[in-house]
Parts: structure tokens; C-alpha cells; sequence
């Protein structure tokens, strides 16, 4: 009882104590740490084209303020600063590992949602100023800038103005996928009637770093031939890779399939006698930019080809995008 007796004394002293700081604090300078909202991807209806982009990829905000990234894809994206100079890892390894949603970047120790899709957020403080480079792990020209300042400094722009920028660039970068499937089709058309473009994409720059529209179809969505025929797939994507998925999905959609050879251009290409039989062309993707005073990339496999020796209806599809509806069908008339 005593005891009790003397803890309510105690926490009335403290309450007391309190009040009277309160009372004779200088009246606060508001230091309100400012929250600025931002989006990372987009998509039209039929997921059919994806802006893989931060919109807008670059900000400024004063120290302490944080950032909220917003997911509104099916495709994955990750929110990721790496430290200055490090090996950029795969988005599976991530930083290693990920860091906690509302993580704070200083610029010396890695910071990393994680792949994350529509519904999903991701918050970043900056304790510290500086220019700040943002990728995405999954897309490596997604990238993005933030402009940390110090608070004595103006910032020269509000979330309004970020909204109309993200708006801006995902109606340009949307209309631009629109053309590209145009574009695709066309191609497609023009080199043979037994092309077909596997995806098309775009890289656009802008003062923050770059941006990509992919569309993820197979254009035309339907081939005919006939018996002995060979059809060509051209990936004219700058970036995003796909297959060309006969039968069942592979575990591991990165290799081809046994039986795949290799043409004399360096084109992939496969036989395929039934419409229950299984194909992969494995990964068809363009290879990666090269760096003044680094090694070259080797030449990217941009092309597989797959000659049909039965008649009937073959469907097909991407391994990694059959989720967003990138899926296919040959025709073969005898
Ligand atoms: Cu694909």
C-alpha cells in the first residue's frame, strides 16, 4: 500500500514536471518531418503494357522528410538504394536480404523493399543531405533520383506538382506502348508473314534517371501457316526478356529446352511435331548497354525460331509474363 502510495506520488511529480515544460518551452518552430507520395510502375487495363518506372523519378526533400512509394502493378518492383559503388545484386539477393518499410537511408548502408506489387507500400527517410540514386532490382533502367537538402534550403516543388509529373510521364510512357504495339505488329508484318514480335518496349530519359514502357504481348496474338513451315520470334524489347513457351511451364524458364540448336546467326531454333509436345526457347532478351572502359556484353539472344511438322492448333506463352496475359497461338493448316 505504501508502496502504491508513493508511486502515485511519484508519477503526479513527473505529470507535474511535465506540464510546467510544456508551459515554459520556447513556443516549437514547426519541424514537421514532411511525407512526399510517389508511385513506383504502372499499367493499362489488360496489364498488357507496363511502364516500369518511378513516377516521378526525381524529388527533392529536405532532411528527416520521407518518402512514400506506392505499388500499383501485377508486375514486381522493388524501392532499393544501394550504397554508393556497390555491385548491384539480383533482386532475389537484394541488399542482401530487405529493410523494414519506413527504413532510413544515410548513404552508407544499403536500403531495399524488396519486390512488391499493387496494394503494397514502402516508406524511406533521409536522416542525411546529399543526391541519392534509386533503382528498381527487377529493372535496370528504372532508376530515379532524391534530392536530400538541407532545411534552410527552399524545396522548389510540391506534392501537386509530383502528382502532375507522375500523371504526365505514365500517359506519355502508356501512349508510347501504344504506338510500340503498332509498331510490332507492323515489323512483324513487314519482315515476313511468319514473324512475330515478342514484346516491345522503349527506354525514354529524363533529368532523374531513366524510364521503360514494355509491351508484353506477342504481336500479332495469332499466326497461320501451314505444314513445314518455320516461325520467327524477335524480342524488340531494350530490356525486358521473354520466351517462347510451348506445353508445360519449365521450373526454370532461363535455359532452353533439350533439343533446342542454335542457327548459323545466332537465332535459337526447335522442332515441333505435335500440339501436345513441349518447347522452350528459353530466355530471348536484348544484351545489356556497355560501359566506356568496360568488357562489352556479348551479343544478346534476340530470336528463336520453331519449324512445325503437324497440322492443328499450338497455344503458347511466356513463362514470365503469362500472368500479365502474354500468351500466343499458331494455326498450322496441313
Ligand atoms: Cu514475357
Amino acid at each position: 500500500m505504501r508502496r502504491f502510495s508513493t508511486s502515485i506520488q511519484f508519477s503526479t511529480m513527473l505529470w507535474c514536471m511535465l506540464a510546467l515544460a510544456v508551459l515554459i518551452a520556447p513556443p516549437a518552430v514547426a519541424v514537421v518531418a514532411a511525407q512526399t507520395q510517389a508511385t513506383a510502375g504502372a499499367q493499362d487495363a489488360d496489364k498488357g503494357k507496363q511502364v516500369l518506372a518511378f513516377l516521378p523519378n526525381e524529388l527533392w526533400v529536405h532532411v528527416d522528410d520521407s518518402i512514400t512509394w506506392t505499388f500499383v502493378t501485377d508486375e514486381i518492383h522493388t524501392v532499393t538504394f544501394l550504397k554508393p559503388g556497390q555491385v548491384r545484386p539480383p533482386f532475389a539477393v537484394g541488399c542482401p536480404g530487405t529493410t523494414p518499410d519506413g527504413s532510413s537511408y544515410n548513404g552508407t548502408a544499403c536500403v531495399n523493399s524488396g519486390p512488391l506489387v499493387s496494394g503494397q507500400s514502402y516508406s524511406v527517410s533521409f536522416p542525411n543531405p546529399g543526391n541519392f540514386k534509386l533503382v528498381c532490382l527487377v529493372h535496370v533502367d528504372m532508376t530515379g533520383v532524391v534530392h536530400v537538402l538541407d532545411p534552410s534550403e527552399t524545396l522548389p516543388h510540391d506534392q501537386a506538382f509530383y502528382d502532375h509529373e507522375a500523371d504526365k510521364e505514365r500517359t506519355e510512357l502508356l501512349s508510347d506502348g501504344s504506338r510500340l504495339e503498332g509498331r510490332g505488329t507492323a515489323t512483324a508484318e513487314r519482315t515476313s508473314q511468319d514473324a512475330v514480335s515478342a514484346g516491345i518496349g522503349e527506354i525514354v530519359a529524363t533529368g532523374g534517371g531513366s524510364q521503360i514502357v514494355s509491351v508484353v504481348r506477342f504481336l500479332p496474338g495469332t499466326t497461320i501457316v501451314h505444314v513445314g513451315d518455320t516461325i520467327e520470334w524477335t524480342n524488340l524489347d531494350p530490356e525486358t526478356p521473354h520466351t517462347v513457351t510451348f506445353g508445360i511451364e519449365p521450373s526454370n524458364p532461363v535455359p532452353p529446352s533439350a533439343g533446342v540448336t542454335v542457327d548459323t546467326d545466332g537465332a535459337r531454333h526447335a522442332v515441333l511435331s505435335s500440339p501436345r509436345g513441349n518447347v522452350n526457347s528459353g530466355l530471348i532478351v536484348a544484351a545489356p548497354q556497355d560501359r566506356r572502359n568496360l568488357a562489352q556484353s556479348p551479343l544478346g539472344v534476340k530470336r528463336f525460331r520453331l519449324t512445325f511438322t503437324s497440322p492443328g492448333t499450338f497455344d503458347y506463352f511466356c513463362s514470365l509474363h503469362d500472368d500479365l496475359g502474354m500468351v500466343g497461338k499458331v494455326i498450322v493448316h496441313p
